[in-house]
């Protein structure tokens, strides 16, 4: 099915709606919670980067605001345990690596596969959502673009160091983010949002944020590559 371009047809008051959007709305708004708290960690690790990351800390405590919003909107009340659970690996694996110190996975993790996940979902989402979640979401994915942008800026000059543990850290990372994927995508497929889409759009944000970084083609072939071990 291609991914759908307007929603005419959607009704955003169905129980199966509704349902699905408990737990899409959910894993939205434990995102952006935990982002905000990855960038405040990440603050700590990066002294002199820490007034920047304070400022991307707060922008996404107001997304998890706004998606709160979303939700309440269309009175769902959102399946926070299940999105806790959904998280979980990801959420140990950038404390694990920030507790020992490991700047450039802990930015691999939040900056580059989860703000490419948000900016994949989100354009995703916009064509089909209701009216009052469109424009929180338009507003919200503007942002997400500057936060990978900080990722890729801070990791493109420390390239050459930061190579190895990149590739590890993607290795580890990118196939919970295809497990992830597939955990969600019935559901997505629900709120009007394709799967094959948002691999696409996951894909061409993430290859084009490692060639910004510094990795060229076949890195980037490979690297790709090794979220398809989901
Ligand atoms: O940096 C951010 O704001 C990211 C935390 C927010 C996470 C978004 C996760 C979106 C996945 C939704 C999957 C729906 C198909
Ligand atoms: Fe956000
Ligand atoms: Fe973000």
């Amino acid at each position: 099915m291609p991914q759908l371009e307007a929603s005419p047809t959607i009704d955003f008051q169905t129980e199966t709606y509704k349902d699905a959007y408990s737990r899409i709305n959910a894993i939205v708004i434990e995102g952006e919670q935990e982002a905000h708290d990855n960038y405040l960690t990440l603050a700590e690790l990066l002294a002199d980067k820490k007034a920047e990351l304070v400022g991307l800390s707060k922008m996404e405590n107001r997304h998890m605001k706004g998606f709160q919003a979303c939700g309440r909107n269309l009175k769902v009340t959102p399946d926070m345990a299940f999105a806790k659970e959904f998280f979980s690996e990801l959420h140990r694996n950038f404390q694990t690596a920030a507790a020992q110190g490991q700047i450039v996975t802990c930015l691999l993790i939040q900056s580059l596969i989860i703000e490419c996940f948000a900016i994949a979902a989100y354009n995703i989402y916009i064509p089909v959502a209701d009216d009052f979640a469109r424009k929180i979401t338009e507003g919200v994915v503007k942002e997400e673009y500057s936060h990978l942008n900080f990722g890729e800026v801070w990791l493109q000059a420390h390239f050459e160091e930061s190579k190895a543990e990149l590739e590890a850290a993607n290795r580890q990372n990118l196939p919970i983010i295809w497990k992830l994927l597939n955990a969600v995508a019935d559901d997505a497929r629900v709120l009007g949002m394709e799967k094959d889409a948002l691999i696409e759009d996951f894909m061409i944000a993430y290859g084009e944020a490692l060639g910004n970084i510094g990795f060229n083609n076949r890195d980037i072939m490979r690297m790709s590559a090794q979220g398809l071990a989901a």
